[in-house]
């Protein structure tokens, strides 16, 4: 098992609520976006971003370097805010997120934006495109991994497994994906809307390497990211248990908040329970 000094674990959750801070603010300004699936993925993004793949924000197209995929397309202001803290374009940038002449669109568009790797927001395609890139990268024989983050109620969509079972032929092992498993959807819970119990079993049907972890705790999560790099024959899914709006108790587990942008007062009492003032 790998070790993990408390103080790296420590400097990852503070980055993980900056980054929920950070995120909530923009969509506040901007009257839009999904403040659900952006808080639940915190902790994950932070992990994967900040400290376990390979990046060179200089060098966006760096060949070796490691993939990252949000499928969930519509948690786009946490990738922004991650993307802008490690360099990738300047934090100015992000208040023009969404206008029409700015490279942050509502969705990530890979032609637009440095450090996104996949155009999104149609959801399901992130495994399926991220089976290929990693096909690709073990052909040219690169050691680069390709990290997709998806939801649970994304895994309702067909072409989740059908990617699912491309990278199991191919035993691609470089390929990882985390289920931000928040047990809500757009219109409500995932169990009353279409039932994905049991996930974990389903990935291990489809010939998945399975680790379950709580996905808002950054060690669990990074020991499942370095228990992913010992398999070899397989693709691996973690799937993270998280709550849907974790850190604003008004957001946590309630589908109103899949889409909606806080008011003043709303997003006031959110900023007062992230900062830890409340
Ligand atoms: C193909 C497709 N169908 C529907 C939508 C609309 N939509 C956006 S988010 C969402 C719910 C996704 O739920 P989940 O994957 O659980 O995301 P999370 O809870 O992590 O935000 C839906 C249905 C879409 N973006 N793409």
């Amino acid at each position: 098992m790998s070790y993990h000094p408390e103080s790296l674990i420590v400097e990852l959750e503070e980055q993980a609520r900056a980054l929920r801070i950070d995120s909530l603010e923009m969509i506040y300004r901007r009257e839009a976006g999904h403040p659900g699936g952006t808080l639940s993925c915190a902790e994950i993004v932070t992990t994967l971003l900040f400290h376990k793949m390979r990046l060179d924000p200089q060098r966006p197209d760096w060949p070796e370097r490691d993939r990252f995929i949000l499928s969930k397309g519509h948690a786009s202001a946490i990738l922004y805010v991650a993307l802008a803290r490690l360099g990738y374009f300047s934090p100015q940038d992000l208040a023009r997120w969404g206008e029409l002449d700015c490279h942050l669109q509502g969705h990530p568009d890979r032609l637009k934006t440095p450090g996104v790797e996949m155009t999104s927001g149609i959801l399901g395609h992130g495994v399926a495109i991220g089976a290929g890139l990693a096909l690709a990268l073990r052909m040219d024989g690169l050691p680069a991994r390709v990290y997709v983050l998806l939801g649970d109620g994304e895994c309702q969509g067909g072409i989740v497994w059908e990617g699912a079972m491309v990278a199991a032929k191919y035993r691609l092992a470089n390929l990882v994906a985390i289920v931000d498993d928040n047990g809500v959807q757009l219109d409500g819970p995932v169990h009353e809307i279409m039932p994905m119990e049991p996930l974990a079993d389903k990935w291990r049907a489809f010939g998945w390497a399975v680790l379950e972890v709580d996905g808002h705790n950054v060690r669990q999560v990074l020991e499942a990211l370095d228990m992913a790099d010992a398999v070899h024959d397989r693709p691996t899914v973690i799937v993270a248990h998280t709550i849907k709006g974790k850190g604003v108790s008004f957001m946590e587990n309630d589908a109103h908040w899949h889409g909606v942008a806080p008011d003043e007062a709303q997003y006031a009492q959110a900023m007062a329970e992230l900062r830890r003032e409340a």
